[in-house]
C-alpha cells in the first residue's frame, strides 16, 4: 500500500525507525489530507452559509460537499441525515441528550453491550442519573463475542426497552458484531438502536441503508481525517423530532426574545461556526481510501491480523483476548504475557521504536469481565506491513528474555 503517502511513517523515534500500531487510537494522515486543510486555510478560508462573498459561498461549497462525501461514503438516503460533530463522543452525547428530551421518561430503559468504550456508556449513565432510567447491559461471551441469546432475552424481557447502543467493532478485541443481526432484531421489538462505527468505519464499508439502523457514530481522526471532526448519522424520522443539541448560531429559523424557531435538518444541529476546513479534510481522506478501495484495505488488513495473530502466538506465556478461530476479528489484537506487566510491555517495546497502546482503552467493563488489569494492543492500518509484524514479533520476544 502506499507508504509514501504518510510523511509521519519515514521518521524515527530514538533512532530507530518508527514502527506504528496504535492506529485504533488515531491514524497517521495521508499528504493529501493536510494538503487540503493548507490550501483551504491559504486560499478559501471564510466563515460558512453566511457571506454573499466569493470565498464564503466557495468554502461554503467543500463543505456542503463534504457532507455528500460522507453520504455517499455510509450510503445514506439523505445528506440531512449526515450531521457534522467534533468525533463519536461528541456524537454520541448529542445523541443522549436529544433522544432523552424528546423520548425517554423516567423508568424507561436502555441496553450497552459489556464491550462498550466509555464514549457509549458514560452519556447514557449521565441520562441515566438526570432522567431516572435504567441501563441494560448485553453480556459477552468468554471468546469475546456477544452473548446474542441475552441479547433476545434482554429485548423479550424489557418492556421499557427504548434504545439498543451497541458497538461495531470493539476497540479492545476487534470482535465485529452482527449488526444487521442486531438492528432487525431491536426493530422486530419496535426499538431503535445506535452503533458506535468508530472502529468500523477505517476497516470494511459500512452501508447505512444495508445495516438498517437508526443513528451511526464515527470520528474522522480514526479513518485518516483530522482531528475534531466526527459525524452522526441520523434517520430522518427521528431527528426530525428531536431537539436541538446546542443552541447558538446557524441552527436557527427565527430569533426573537419571545420565541426562536429552529432551523431545518442538519442545521438544526450544528450550532455554531462549524469545523468547515475539518470536514473537507475529512471528505478528502475519504476520497482518499474510497480510492484505494475499502474492500482492499479489508483484505490487507485481515492479512495482517492472521499473520499478526500467528506471529504473537509463538510468544511464551503469550495470552491472546478475543479472536477466536473461524471468526473474523478486526485489525486490533489485545494481549498479555504473562508475569509482565502490560505497560512494561508497552514501555520497552517504544524504547524499540513501536508504538503500541496499554491499559483498559477506555473500556473498563469490558477489561474488568475479562479479569485483568488492561492489555497491550497492537492495532493495523492500511499502511501496516508484514515487516512491521516482525518487528513486534522480535521486540516482544526481547522483552520477554530480559524478564
Ligand atoms: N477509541 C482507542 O484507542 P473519539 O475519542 O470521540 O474520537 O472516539 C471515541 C471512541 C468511541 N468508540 C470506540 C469504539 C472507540 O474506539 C473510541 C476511541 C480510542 O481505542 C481512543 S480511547
Amino acid at each position: 500500500m502506499n507508504r509514501d503517502d504518510f510523511p509521519i511513517l519515514s521518521r524515527t523515534v530514538y533512532n530507530r525507525p518508527l514502527v506504528y500500531l496504535d492506529n485504533a487510537a488515531t491514524t497517521q494522515k495521508p499528504r493529501c489530507v493536510v494538503e487540503a486543510m493548507v490550501e483551504e486555510y491559504y486560499n478559501v478560508n471564510a466563515n460558512v452559509h453566511r457571506g454573499v462573498h466569493f470565498l464564503s459561498q466557495q468554502a461554503t461549497d467543500l463543505h456542503e460537499g463534504a457532507r455528500e462525501t460522507v453520504r455517499k461514503f455510509i450510503n445514506a438516503r439523505k445528506t440531512s441525515e449526515i450531521l457534522f460533530t467534533r468525533g463519536t463522543t461528541e456524537s454520541i452525547n448529542l445523541l443522549a441528550y436529544s433522544f432523552g428530551e424528546a423520548f425517554l421518561k423516567k423508568g424507561d430503559e436502555i441496553l450497552v453491550s459489556q464491550m462498550e468504550h466509555h464514549s457509549n456508556i458514560v452519556p447514557w449513565q449521565m441520562l441515566a442519573e438526570r432522567k431516572g432510567l435504567r441501563i441494560k447491559v448485553i453480556p459477552i461471551i468468554d471468546d469475546g463475542q456477544l452473548d446474542l441469546g441475552a441479547y433476545d432475552r434482554l429485548l423479550q424481557e424489557s418492556a421499557r426497552l427504548k434504545l439498543v447502543c451497541v458497538t461495531h467493532v470493539s476497540n479492545v478485541l476487534g470482535t465485529v458484531n452482527p449488526v444487521e443481526e442486531l438492528t432487525a432484531k431491536a426493530h422486530e421489538h419496535g426499538i431503535p438502536i445506535l452503533i458506535d462505527g468508530a472502529q468500523s468505519t477505517p476497516h470494511f464499508k459500512v452501508d447505512m441503508q444495508k445495516i438498517d439502523c437508526d443513528f451511526f457514530a464515527f470520528s474522522g481522526h480514526k479513518i485518516y481525517g483530522p482531528t475534531g471532526v466526527g459525524v452522526l448519522y441520523g434517520k430522518e424520522r427521528w431527528l426530525e423530532q428531536m431537539p436541538p443539541y446546542q443552541g447558538g448560531g446557524e441552527m436557527i429559523n427565527k430569533v426573537s426574545f419571545e420565541r426562536t424557531t429552529y432551523n431545518e435538518l442538519p442545521y438544526k444541529f450544528e450550532a455554531g461556526t462549524p469545523d468547515y476546513v475539518g470536514t473537507h479534510a475529512l471528505a478528502t481522506a475519504l476520497d482518499y481510501i474510497s480510492g484505494i478501495g475499502m474492500e482492499r484495505i479489508q483484505a490487507h488488513e485481515q492479512e495482517l491480523t492472521d499473520y499478526a495473530l500467528q506471529r504473537l502466538r509463538e510468544i511464551d506465556n503469550i495470552q491472546i483476548y478475543g479472536h477466536p478461530e473461524g471468526k473474523n476479528g478486526d485489525a486490533a489484537i489485545s494481549f498479555n504475557i504473562r508475569g509482565i506487566h502490560h505497560l512494561d510491555i508497552g514501555t520497552l517495546l517504544d524504547r524499540l521504536g513501536i508504538a503500541v497502546r496499554t491499559g483498559h482503552h477506555c473500556a473498563e467493563p469490558l477489561i474488568h469481565r475479562l479479569g485483568i488489569e488492561g492489555t497491550v494492543r497492537a492495532s493495523f492500518a492500511l499502511y501496516n506491513t508484514k515487516e512491521e509484524i516482525d518487528a513486534l514479533a522480535a521486540g516482544l520476544k526481547r522483552v520477554v528474555s530480559m524478564f
